[in-house]
């Protein structure tokens, strides 16, 4: 049994299609806190956070948008995650487009570097998400957390970052588009890259299992970044940046069941859902059901099957 908090966080300001504000609500709708009531787990809502006032930042890169936004968001998210896992509960945060992890990793990282543990990241995304500031050509702001949580430099008009995550603890999974900037940089750092060419051919539990193997042997923490483009827009379109290609519902699932196996989630964040873009809720439904999976939902009932 988990005690869980949910931490609302309707952030929009990463990107430009406006919708991602209404992820928190549609997860409330789409019952996401009866589901993980319902498998025995504890429950608390935070409800919806707003973001703190900042005093105005300034940025070279002209591209950049909502700076200030975001940088108010990526404040009280910190707070609010590092909050939660010193109640020992897991936080599951309710996106609100990807920079939210901006604040939720941080939050993450602090808490694990209080207390002594490392800190592991799994992303989840079609996206590698490792721009910075000064070179995103798009200008948002959701395409730049991993590189935050990685160290890089171009971050001046942040707040450090409380430990940056080493680059062997860190694992992209199902990336599929990748800007030239992100690659080059990509190239420099020893960061598991997980992209659908790796996963077709091994498939998707041995990369994934090397990696928790990791965390358990080093004691680890373990966020998880689950961004509604992981999964294939066939089965998940109510998400603005749509790349074919994507996780099946079959591999989705197995790899949260294996998630729920390894026990060794301690915070989660779900994001870039899009309610307006969704075809009768069903992309908010599926998210709700993954995380029944990851939070241990299963078909059948065996007798423990370790986790090896
Ligand atoms: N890499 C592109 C596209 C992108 C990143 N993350 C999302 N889209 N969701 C960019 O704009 O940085
Ligand atoms: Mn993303
Ligand atoms: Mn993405």
């Amino acid at each position: 049994m988990t005690q869980t908090i949910l931490i609302g966080a309707p952030v929009d300001s990463g990107q430009r299609r406006p919708g991602c504000l209404m992820g928190p609500a549609a997860y409330r709708v789409a019952g996401l806190a009866r589901m993980i009531a319902d498998l025995g787990h504890g429950v608390t809502d935070w409800g919806d956070v707003a973001p703190v006032t900042v005093a105005p930042a300034h940025c070279p890169n002209p591209a950049v948008d909502q700076l200030p936004e975001t940088l108010g968001w990526t404040e009280i998210l910190r707070e609010k995650v590092e909050d939660a896992l010193a109640q020992d509960a897991m936080p599951i945060t309710l996106g609100g487009d990807h920079s939210l992890a901006l604040g939720t990793v941080a939050g993450a990282a602090a808490h694990a570097r209080r207390i002594g543990r490392p800190l592991f990241l799994l992303w989840l995304d079609a996206h590698s998400d490792f721009h910075t500031p000064l070179t995103t050509t798009s200008g948002n702001l959701h395409g730049t957390p991993v590189a935050y949580i990685a160290g890089r430099e171009g971050f001046e008009s942040f707040p450090p970052f409380p430990a940056p995550i080493p680059a062997q603890r860190i694992c992209l999974y199902g990336i599929r588009s990748v800007d030239p900037a992100e690659h080059a940089a990509l190239l420099r750092h020893d960061i598991a890259i997980n992209d659908m060419r790796v996963l077709d051919e091994r498939g998707i539990v041995a990369p994934l299992r090397e990696f928790l193997t990791a965390v358990r042997e080093a004691g680890g923490m373990l966020h998880v970044s689950l961004d509604v483009d992981f999964l294939d827009p066939s089965i998940a379109p109510a998400v603005g940046t749509t790349v074919p290609g994507g996780t099946t519902f079959r591999e989705a699932h197995l790899v949260m069941e294996l998630l729920h196996e390894s026990g060794l989630v301690t915070s989660l964040d779900l994001v870039e859902l899009n309610p307006f873009l969704d075809d009768r809720g069903r992309t908010a439904k599926l998210m709700v059901d993954l995380v029944a999976s990851l939070m241990g939902k299963k078909v059948f009932d065996r007798p423990t099957r370790s986790f090896a």
